[in-house]
């Protein structure tokens, strides 16, 4: 375990790439070891730019990050690439498509390209999602990308551990703006209005100011400076406009630092998800042995009417009450 610690301190990619194997296993001894590997880790202090970035398939999602890291990594910054799919709906033939799609940022020696694994639990995922990023900052990246599609609440969970959102679209035909769900607009910093090249290009100017316009129609966030959030054109496929995106990026994490934001909000989303993980143990609790069982033939009973659901439900309590004290 010291072993490991100190070459992901030291940035060796092998050994971050097995220190996120380690926390990904759901085993019992590996999670202890986990959990102490991080707690080591935390000593470093290390922290990252945290952009989660989100996109329906086929938006570009690949293509972006292969050309927006792979000129980070030109300016000398590391970048760790996560991907989260709580759906796992991700065949294993768009895993081999996202190899091919950032071959360049693959192969770079200062980017780390970690896919997503294959776990249905959101709970799950979030917490292995959050200690692989804690992983990537210890060994000293600069950025860490979360990617996720955008599906179900996999958006709302990478906003929660990012510090700054970014939601790709494509240009929309005709006058109507693509069906982003209200609140999906609410958790963005930054609209990237993706394809904005050759036949697409006036549609995509088009798109963006209407994104524009709805933008402004939402309430003002206290986290935000002026002209934020912001939509922007980009091109991942001609990698344009991809610069004038990292310097609004950086504008604006600036501010935030500058206007104790920054900080305000990654304590926030610290407890968020300590709250979170304890919720979800549990509940995980009512799914383990003796309680279910006990769980299920209360239910039995409520069913044959034996018993008043308030009564199974006040048993049921006291079930718990003795599990967790004996
Ligand atoms: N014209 C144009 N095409 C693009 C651009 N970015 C991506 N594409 C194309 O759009 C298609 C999908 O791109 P991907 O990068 O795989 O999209 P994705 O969001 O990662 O898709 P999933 O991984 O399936 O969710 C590919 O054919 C790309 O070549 C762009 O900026 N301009
Ligand atoms: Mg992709």
């Amino acid at each position: 375990m010291q072993n490991m610690a100190e070459r992901v301190l030291a940035g060796d990619r092998r050994a971050l790439a097995r220190a996120i194997t380690l926390v990904e296993s759901s085993r019992a001894d590996h999670r202890a070891q986990a959990t102490l590997l991080l707690e080591d880790l935390k000593c470093a202090g290390r922290q990252a730019q945290r952009i989660g970035l989100s996109g329906t398939p086929g938006v570009g999602k690949s293509t972006f990050i292969e050309a927006f890291g792979c000129m980070l990594t030109a300016q000398g910054l590391r970048v760790a690439v996560l991907a989260v799919d709580p759906s796992s709906a991700r065949s294993g033939g768009s895993i081999l498509g996202d190899k091919t799609r950032m071959e360049r940022l693959s192969r770079d020696p200062r980017a780390f390209i970690r896919p997503s694994p294959s776990q249905s639990q959101l709970g799950g995922v979030a917490r292995r999602t959050r200690e692989a990023i804690a992983l990537c900052e210890a060994a000293g990246f600069d950025v860490v990308l979360i990617e996720t599609v955008g599906v179900g609440q996999s958006e709302t969970m990478v906003a929660e551990m990012a510090d700054l959102f970014l939601l790709l679209l494509a240009p929309a035909s005709g006058d109507e703006l693509q069906g982003v769900k209200r609140g999906i607009m609410e958790m963005a910093d930054i609209i990237l209005v993706n394809k904005a090249d050759g036949e697409l290009k006036a549609t995509a100017t088009r798109t963006c100011a209407d994104y524009a316009g709805a933008l402004r129609l939402l309430r003002k966030r206290p986290q935000d400076p002026e002209g934020f959030p912001k939509a922007l054109t980009v091109s991942a496929l001609e990698e344009a406009g991809l610069e004038k995106a990292w310097a609004e990026m950086q504008a604006l994490a600036d501010w935030r630092r500058d206007h104790g934001h920054w900080g305000r909000r990654r304590a926030e989303q610290a407890r968020h998800w300590f709250e979170a993980e304890v919720r979800d143990a549990l509940l995980a609790r009512l799914d383990r042995e003796p309680v279910k069982g006990l769980l299920l033939s209360l239910a039995a009973q409520v069913e044959r009417g034996e018993i008043s659901t308030t009564a199974a439900a006040e048993e049921a309590q006291r079930l718990l009450d003795v599990q967790m004290h004996g």
